[in-house]
């Protein structure tokens, strides 16, 4: 924990030299540094950004004013997937009336998909953006994850909840980072994770109850989202650019787009997911 500190806050004194790095070193890479944009913070919407305690907010790398917002729809048939069945443990079922909703996929009433992660995947200027403080959260409550899907950055903590009050295991596997697993028996109320290295979407189970899955992402960027129950999201604090914008779902797979921002500017992405043929 120490050495981590340490480097942390190694990186937060790099970092702060990337700004100007940014846009001196960079000069030949993406047009229209965010740097600039952030220092002068001209128009209305940049007090929102500038005070908003978000992730990019914290963040200490190349940030802006530019936003990268859309929904995200399923198209096709709604699978007839069915209830999470925890009669295998009858304390997990006692916390729930009814019968308990697959949270493998997450839609809406006019087929709006959430717990899609949207992330920038490609055109950032080259950076050190340092994790914000906060830690990120998944919450073991009714048996299940809450939220499925979370994006940490590397670095950042990522907490574990225990507010079911019995026994759950912590089961991450991921393959660039090292795998872990994490008892948490009933009177453990919390656990936390970093993780060191920036990788894609990996799998977290409770070995304990096998319906339980939970994703994680951790990027070296603060630059992601996970879609709402709604199907929007928004990605804020980008400098301006062009950006190649990847989706993913852990059934229906990925799709990119490239979108062009500027700053105090607002591009609208959609993705609609269609059912995989059978
Ligand atoms: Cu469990």
């Amino acid at each position: 924990m120490m050495t981590r500190r340490k480097s942390t806050v190694l990186l937060s004194a790099l970092a702060l030299g990337w700004g100007a790095l940014a846009v001196v070193g960079c000069g030949g890479g993406e047009k229209g540094a965010g740097d600039n944009a952030a220092a002068a913070a001209p128009a209305s919407g940049d007090n929102a950004a500038s005070e908003a305690p978000a992730a990019a907010a914290a963040a200490s790398g190349p940030t802006g004013t530019a936003t990268v917002a859309g929904a995200v729809t399923y198209d096709g048939a709604v699978p007839n997937l069915k209830p999470v069945s925890m009669s295998a443990d009858p304390t997990c079922a006692s916390k729930h009336s009814g019968p308990v909703p697959s949270d493998v996929l997450a839609l809406g009433a006019n087929k709006e998909l959430g717990n899609v992660f949207v992330y920038v995947k490609e055109g950032l200027p080259d950076g050190q953006w340092t994790p914000p403080s906060t830690a990120a959260t998944i919450d073991q409550n009714g048996c299940l994850y809450h939220p499925h899907v979370v994006g940490v950055m590397v670095g950042q903590k990522l907490t574990f909840l225990n507010s079911d009050g019995l026994l759950h295991n912590v089961h991450a596997l991921p393959q660039v980072n090292q795998e872990f697993n994490i008892a948490m028996p009933a009177e453990r109320k919390e656990a936390e994770h970093q993780f060191d290295q920036a990788e894609g979407m990996f799998h977290v189970k409770c070995d304990v109850h096998p319906w339980m899955t939970a994703y994680v992402g951790v990027l070296k960027h603060p630059f992601f989202a996970v879609s709402g129950a709604d199907g929007k999201f928004s990605i804020a604090n980008l400098p301006a650019g062009t950006y190649t914008i990847e989706a993913w779902h852990e059934k229906l797979g990925t799709q990119e787009q490239q979108v062009t921002v500027a700053d105090g500017g607002t591009a609208e992405v959609s993705f609609t997911f269609k059912r995989p043929a059978a």
